[in-house]
């Protein structure tokens, strides 16, 4: 995983959006945020994703492959989909097996984009409540579990004003200290 701040240049999502030179983020910017990270690797994964998912509560999982052939009609508008800003009532959590893409997570309260490159043995967790997007990149394929930690809830809430006022949302911006 790297992690730098995106350039916010128009153009193809997929590109790197990387500064030149590159404004790397440190991994103690990223936990400040609540957003978590492990490098586990994808041979015999299996033992150290279980002891994660036993320590933090995971109990479910599946996996998900974003591709053309793995998605078929749907393709365009998740890919569309996953790029619209949101966020979610409960934890993102992808252990990455295959190819790679990028979550953009927004840092507050400066409210610019940072970008994280995932590759396969990322496991990466966004706090409830953050607003991120997601979007392959030019290789476009990526393949990952998805862990929660009951019922799936995938419902992705677009950043509005509703959201802004959202317990869950609220709630992540006392954890990092940004609200009182
Ligand atoms: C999401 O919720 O944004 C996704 O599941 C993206 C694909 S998982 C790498
Ligand atoms: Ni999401």
């Amino acid at each position: 995983m790297r992690a730098y701040y995106f350039d916010n240049l128009p153009g193809d999502q997929r590109l790197p959006h990387d500064y030149v030179p590159s404004r790397a983020v440190e991994h103690e910017k990223l936990a400040s945020l609540n957003v978590l990270f492990w490098r586990i690797p994808v041979e015999g994964y299996e033992d150290a994703v279980n002891q994660v998912a036993k320590e933090r509560g995971y109990k479910n999982r599946d996996t998900i492959n974003v591709s053309k052939e793995g998605m078929g009609d749907i393709y365009e508008e998740k890919i569309r989909g996953f790029f619209e800003e949101h966020m979610h009532e409960d934890e993102e959590i992808r252990y990455i097996l295959s190819g790679s893409g990028f979550f953009d997570v927004r840092e507050t309260p400066s409210d610019t984009w940072i970008r994280v490159a995932v590759e396969p043995g990322d496991l990466l967790v966004l706090p409830a409540g953050i607003y991120h997007r997601f979007t392959l990149d030019e290789k476009n394929q990526i393949k990952a579990l998805r862990l929660f930690q009951d019922e799936p809830k995938w419902i992705p809430y677009a950043r509005s004003g509703a959201t802004d006022a959202n317990q869950h949302r609220v709630g992540y911006l006392r954890e990092i200290g940004v609200a009182p």
